[in-house]
C-alpha cells in the first residue's frame, strides 16, 4: 500500500498583493478562517505568513501570528508551520521574530539565496488598491532573496536547537539540495528532513517535469531513507505538479501563497477549494490523505502541546 499524502496549504504568503484577488486572506480573522477551512478539507499542515490588516502588506509582527495561530488551533489539530521567508525585503531578524515568539512545531527554512522576481505580475494591473503594491513588485527586479550559509546556521540554531522546531526546507533549485546536504553534514539537524521542492519562481528552477524527476532523483541519493519530500509549483503549474508529486510517492503543497487560481483564468474562491480539488484528484488515483497526527509521527514533530501561542 502506498503512503498517505501530506497536504500542506499556504493560505496567504507574502508574494501576491490585495489587488490581484479579492479572496486573498489579509486579516488575522481571514487567515484563521482560511486555514481552518483548508484543514477541514484535508490539509494536514498550514504554512503561515501574516499581513498588515489595513494594507495587506507582509508583516512580521508576532502578535498577528499569535492571533491567528491560537484561533486555528482552537478549531483544528493541523500542524502549524511559521514562515521564516517572511516578506521579500524583511531583515533576517524580522523574518525570525514570529517563529521565535510562537515556538511552532514547524517553520520554513529557505535553503539558498536566489533572484526572486515577482515584478512581471505588475503587468496585469493598471489600478491598484494600495500604492505599496506596484513598488513592492518592481523592487524585486533588483532583489536577492538572501539565505547564506551564515543565515542557515543562525536559523537552525535559533529554531531547531532553541525551540525543537522542525523545518520545511524550501529548495528552489538543484544547488539548494546540496546546501541542505551541507547543513545536515554539520550535525546540526535530526532526521527526518522535510524537503519542499519549489518550481516556477522566476530565479529558481522552472516548472518542467524533467526538473521534478531530476531533483527527486538527486534528493533520493543525498537523503535516502532520512527524508520526506513535497512539491509546490507557482502559478498555473500548481495542480499538475502537485498531482505528479503524489504519483511519484511524494507529498504536495497548494494554497493562495503559490497560486491565486483554481483553473485556467479562474480565481480560486478560497484556499479550501484548492485543497478539495487536489484531494479529489489524488483520491481518484487511489491515494489517501495524511491526517495531522500521521504527519506529526512521520516528520517526528514535537507536538502541539509544546508551542507558545
Ligand atoms: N512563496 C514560496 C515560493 C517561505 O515562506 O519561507 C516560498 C515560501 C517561502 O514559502
Ligand atoms: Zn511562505
Amino acid at each position: 500500500m502506498s503512503k498517505s499524502v501530506i497536504i500542506t496549504c499556504a493560505p496567504t504568503g507574502g508574494i501576491h498583493t490585495p489587488t490581484m484577488s479579492p479572496h486573498l486572506p489579509i486579516t488575522p480573522e481571514d487567515i484563521a478562517d482560511a486555514a481552518i477551512e483548508a484543514a477541514q478539507a484535508g490539509a494536514a499542515v498550514i504554512h503561515l505568513h501574516a499581513r498588515n490588516p489595513e494594507t495587506g502588506q507582509p508583516d512580521p509582527r508576532p502578535e498577528l501570528f499569535a492571533d491567528f495561530m491560537s484561533r486555528i488551533s482552537a478549531e483544528s489539530d493541523a500542524v502549524l508551520n511559521v514562515s521564516t521567508g517572511g516578506g521579500l525585503g524583511m531583515s533576517r531578524e524580522e523574518r525570525l521574530r514570529a517563529a521565535v515568539a510562537t515556538s511552532p512545531e514547524m517553520a520554513s527554512l529557505n535553503v539558498g539565496s536566489l533572484n526572486f522576481g515577482i515584478f512581471p505580475m505588475a503587468e496585469k494591473h493598471t489600478q491598484w488598491k494600495h500604492d505599496w503594491e506596484p513598488e513592492f513588485l518592481e523592487m524585486t527586479r533588483d532583489f536577492i532573496f538572501k539565505n547564506t550559509f551564515a543565515d542557515l546556521e543562525y536559523v537552525v540554531k535559533e529554531l531547531a536547537h532553541g525551540h525543537g522546531t522542525k523545518f520545511e526546507f524550501e529548495c528552489y533549485d538543484l544547488g539548494h539540495l546540496y546546501n541542505l546536504a551541507w547543513l545536515i553534514d554539520q550535525g546540526w539537524l535530526e532526521p527526518p528532513f522535510f524537503v519542499q521542492m519549489v518550481f516556477g519562481v522566476l530565479g529558481g528552477v522552472g516548472a518542467d517535469l524533467d526538473n521534478l524527476q531530476h531533483l527527486h532523483t538527486i534528493a533520493e541519493k543525498l537523503f535516502g531513507d532520512s527524508y520526506e519530500w513535497s512539491v509546490l509549483a507557482a502559478g498555473r503549474h500548481q495542480m499538475s505538479f502537485a498531482t505528479q508529486a503524489a504519483m511519484l510517492g511524494g507529498n504536495l503543497r497548494v494554497g493562495m501563497e503559490d497560486s491565486l487560481y483554481i483553473g485556467p483564468g479562474e480565481l480560486t474562491p478560497s484556499n479550501a477549494a484548492q485543497v478539495t480539488k487536489i484531494r479529489g484528484i489524488i483520491e481518484s488515483l487511489g491515494y489517501t490523505v495524511a491526517t495531522p497526527d500521521e504527519t506529526r509521527q512521520r516528520l517526528a514533530l514535537k507536538g502541539a502541546d509544546r508551542v507558545t501561542f
